[in-house]
């Protein structure tokens, strides 16, 4: 595994103050409302925007072909959590419109403080969650997700991994790249989740995009732990190994957002400490969400003007 130190897109304070003040939370459904993505995409479109603007493109445009796929974004650690939310949701809207697929009182950030009742290797669990991309048994799974640190885990665990699926996978034979193509698998439910399609299980791990491109990689560590997988084991082994090789950790300090391309990126965690050292209102506090692309959203226009066409 690699440890390396990524760069962060540094977002200034002045910016961020913007942005939380001309967006609020407000919802039309599951998706973040329409006014608010209009107004976050006015802010980012200034001039003194163009830096941000720029970097969040050359990382994560899908028309940039060197994009890595992902950006740390990091907000001033002083922004109160309310306005960290709307500013977060702000620079997501350059790539699409953001939404929850996961209904937590109809707010678009879900998640929130680490608590030891939670299943270990879930969403707020305290042990180390393998690399997947979230929601991948499902018919459109989403395009970009992302994770807003308000607060790390005190005692320094709870790293975020970074996975590079498109590179694990040319690290396979043609053969073995041929086989997870006819290679479908089960994981977990998908029932009640909002803006993604109907449930698809089981799932082929690799599947050709419509249109062409990445091919879209389906991908959950525990797809390794689940029984009816079983027949599957050598091939799922085998791209788990090549991922392991290709794959980063960046720890995520306050206001800082990781957004993931889930057509080149899986995610995970290392470990927290362990929870009978942090009590309450000092533990890890983790929120999530989601971005539909839409290939309009202002970070997704790359031009020779822009500048990052050869990025
Ligand atoms: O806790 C984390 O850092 C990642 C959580 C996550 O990716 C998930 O629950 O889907
Ligand atoms: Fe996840």
């Amino acid at each position: 595994m690699l440890f390396a130190d990524p760069v962060r897109v540094v977002v200034p304070s002045a910016l961020a103050r913007r942005l939380a003040q001309v967006c609020t939370l407000e919802m039309e459904g599951h998706r973040w409302a329409a006014a608010n993505v209009v107004a976050a995409r006015q802010v980012l479109e200034a001039p003194d925007a163009r830096a941000v603007l720029d970097a969040l493109r050359r990382r994560l445009a899908r028309a940039v072909p060197t994009a890595p796929g992902w950006a740390v974004v990091a907000l001033p650690e002083r922004l109160g959590d309310e306005d960290v939310k709307r500013a977060a949701a702000g620079l997501l809207a350059t790539l699409g419109r953001p939404f929850f697929s996961i209904d937590q009182g109809g707010g678009l950030w879900i998640g929130g403080e680490s608590s030891p009742e939670h299943d270990q290797a879930s969403f707020g669990g305290f042990g180390a969650q393998a690399l997947h991309v979230d929601a991948p048994n499902v018919h459109h799974v989403p395009d970009y997700t992302s994770l807003l640190v308000l607060r790390p885990d005190p005692a320094g665990g709870g790293v975020s991994l970074i996975g590079d699926l498109q590179e694990a996978l040319a690290h396979l034979t043609d053969a073995e790249q041929a086989l997870l193509r006819r290679t479908e698998v089960f994981e977990g439910r998908a029932d009640g989740l909002l803006g993604v399609g109907a449930p698809l299980l089981p799932f082929p791990v690799v599947a050709a995009t419509e249109g062409g491109g990445w091919p879209w990689i389906r991908w959950a560590g525990k797809v390794l732990d689940d029984p009816r997988n079983h027949e599957h084991l050598p091939v799922l082994r085998r791209f788990a190994q090549a991922l392991s090789v290709e794959t980063r950790a960046v720890m995520l300090g306050r206001g800082q957002l990781l957004i993931a391309d889930q057509r080149r990126i899986a995610h995970g965690r290392t470990a927290l400490g362990d929870p009978r050292f942090a009590v309450t209102s000092v533990r890890r506090c983790l929120l999530q969400t989601k971005v539909a692309f839409e290939a309009t959203a202002i970070a997704q226009l790359v031009t020779a003007e822009a500048g990052v066409g050869d990025a």
